[in-house]
């Protein structure tokens, strides 16, 4: 990982985003891709890492691994290489102080697997005490159009709540207006990206996956606010395995499933 050069830091100020490439090298990258499947096919385990599924419209009985979170505590190599120092180092660049990890997250978007609605993720995290995160997406697999690569704005960095559904979704004329950019990132690549920046992607009209990493942080200075956003992501918006019948999660864990397609 690398220091930010001035073009970079200008994208950033002015976009609430920043596209690296070619940051992590082949060894690295094997390493993660490894990892992932490790991570994928690790069982239900109630009180641990978090699996969330979708089942996409259109194929009954079909049940796709979209997300799991809050694997870092679980998985010492992931751990190492996101909590390295190289990398806060270089995250701390962007926030301009010393950088918290808040959340972990891989989504799978598996072939068939849906896209995500034109959103922004700050009204997901502002409870928590903290108005200012980003977050650093790292690919595993390249990211295509067919695939349903991220879609970002430019231009938009205000760190300030666009008009949205009450979902928290954008309305429809927000991300029209804007310049939107398909990120076409490579594995090996990583994509830093304010939490207030609107984006979207599309569904996986390909035949293999398009996975993801999203590890998102916050200033040090902010506190750290990780164990209190799982304690009540948990309560309101549980793994399948931790779920009691007759409870309408969908209603209840609306804040921690912003314009996600999971179930
Ligand atoms: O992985 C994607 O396609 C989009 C992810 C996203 O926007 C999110 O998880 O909030």
């Amino acid at each position: 990982m690398t220091k930010l050069d001035a073009s970079e830091m200008e994208h950033w100020r002015r976009h609430g985003w920043v596209w690296l490439r070619g940051v992590l090298d082949q060894r690295t990258l094997a390493d993660l891709t490894r990892w992932t499947d490790e991570i994928a096919a690790w069982p239900e385990t109630p009180g641990a890492w978090m699996r969330y599924y979708e089942r996409p419209k259109g194929a009954p009985g079909t049940k796709l691994l979209a997300r799991i979170e809050n694997f870092l505590p679980y998985h010492k190599g992931l751990a190492g290489l996101f909590g390295s120092a190289r990398c806060l180092e270089l995250l701390a660049q962007w926030c301009g102080e010393p950088v918290v990890l808040f959340k972990d997250k891989i989504n799978f978007k598996l072939p068939g697997g849906a896209g995500f609605a034109d959103h922004q993720d700050a009204p997901a995290y502002v409870d928590f005490g903290v108005d200012h995160q980003l977050t650093m997406m790292v690919p595993v697999d390249a990211f295509t159009e067919e695939n349903g690569c991220l879609e970002i704005a430019l231009d938009a960095c205000e760190r300030v709540f666009l008009p949205h559904h009450p979902d928290g979704t954008l309305e429809p004329d927000v991300m029209a207006n804007l310049e939107v950019v398909p990120l076409l990132a490579e594995p090996g690549d990583i994509i830093v990206f304010d939490a207030w920046a609107p984006h979207r992607s599309g569904a996986n009209r390909s035949a293999a996956p398009r996975r993801s990493y999203y590890l998102t942080f916050n200033p040090a200075s902010a506190g750290d606010h990780r164990a209190a956003y799982y304690a009540r992501k948990r309560e309101c918006f549980p793994p399948e395995c931790e779920r009691e019948p007759g409870v309408d999660y969908a209603e209840r864990g609306r804040q921690f499933n912003l314009a996600n397609p999971f179930d």
